[in-house]
């Protein structure tokens, strides 16, 4: 499929907003980042992926063109979770360490961090690799100094976001398990909700929206960054992925993966409701910050904040290496979903 970037969607001309180079400890590549407001300040938590470079990739692949040997990753992958704050949305500034890293014989890494105010308090959503499977946990932060470790779950589940407000009573959250089993091994995964009491404590449940369900997705979908509220209902952004028959640029061979930023709107009472969804994608990879990486042709969603002004600030990780924003009118973006 050939989708365009949809217009009323302004990529912002300074990006990329966070790259390698920004970073004052190693960093390969910064992104899908977790934003939002706190204290009256904009807070970046993001992704930082050191010890293993463009270089290491291509070394690898010299290897295995010269020797006949199969293609090898470059090993020495760390992961850890770098912090900045801004003003202004746009301009960051990175604190001098990381802020966040969790790593014991069990655990690899925590990454792909996702932030929620809820009564005041900032909320972690993450994914974890384990020698076991990879799960979503959730931490709870008032400093970003101290994070406390609510919950995670079983294997295999990740991209969990958290709603800004309790419903009915309840935190909620939409996740995105990969059950490889039931789909006959094929990469077709959907979104699910759960709700729980205490944030601990998970439950209730039930599918939200099936892949097939997508029009511009012939694999996964996952949720991306955390709900707004708007007159209409919950605004939320979710991941959506087309495979295509060929090579997308990458630093490793056999990459064939479009992410795109899609939409959908959710029951202002009862978010376990679709009540609109975007037909095509509203942020679509064009720019070379965006083809060319790590990973080419990805963008993934992780943060978004609606101004007074009505103004949508869409924070995402582009192809895997870098950070960027786009913003939107917020009655735009519901526009596109039919209502
Ligand atoms: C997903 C996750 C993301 C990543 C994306 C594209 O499965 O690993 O962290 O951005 O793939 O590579």
């Amino acid at each position: 499929m050939n989708f365009k970037q949809t217009d009323f969607v302004k990529k912002y001309a300074g990006n990329p907003i966070l790259t390698p180079a920004d970073i004052p400890y190693p960093a390969a590549q910064v992104y899908n980042a977790g934003i939002t407001k706190f204290n009256g300040k904009y807070v970046m938590i993001f992704r930082d992926d050191y010890g293993r470079y463009e270089e290491d990739f291509r070394k690898q692949q010299e290897i295995a063109l010269r020797t006949g040997e199969p293609y090898r990753w470059p090993p020495n992958t760390q992961i850890t979770l770098g912090l900045a704050f801004s003003d202004d949305g746009f301009h960051w500034e990175v604190q001098p360490n990381p802020c966040l890293e969790l790593k014991t014989d069990e655990i690899a890494h925590i990454y792909d961090p996702r932030l929620t105010v809820i009564d005041g308090r900032c909320y972690l959503c993450f994914a974890v690799n384990t020698n076991h499977g990879v799960l979503g946990g959730i931490a709870v932060t008032d400093d970003f100094e101290n994070f406390e470790y609510l919950t995670m779950t079983t294997p295999d589940n990740r991209n969990m976001v958290l709603f800004p407000e309790k419903i009915d009573g309840k935190f909620m959250r939409l996740e995105r398990p990969f059950p490889v089993y039931s789909r006959a091994g094929n990469e077709e995964f959907d979104i699910w909700c759960s709700k729980s009491p205490d944030c601990r404590y998970w439950g209730e449940s039930k599918l939200l929206l099936g892949a097939e369900q997508v029009p511009y997705s012939n694999s996964k979908i996952g949720p991306a960054a955390p709900p707004i509220k708007t007159e209409k209902g919950w605004l939320t952004t979710i991941h959506a992925v087309e495979k295509i028959n060929g090579e997308l640029y990458s630093w490793h061979p056999d990459w064939n993966k479009i992410y795109y930023g899609g939409l959908i709107l959710l029951d202002p009472e009862d978010p376990t409701k679709i009540i609109g969804m975007s037909k095509k994608p509203f942020l679509v990879p064009e720019h070379e910050y965006e083809t060319k990486g790590m990973r080419g042709s990805v963008i993934f969603p992780g943060g978004m904040i609606l101004e007074d002004s009505g103004e949508v600030k869409i924070y995402y990780g582009a192809a895997d290496t870098v950070e960027c924003v786009a913003t939107a009118d917020v009655a735009d973006l519901l526009k596109l979903c039919g209502v």
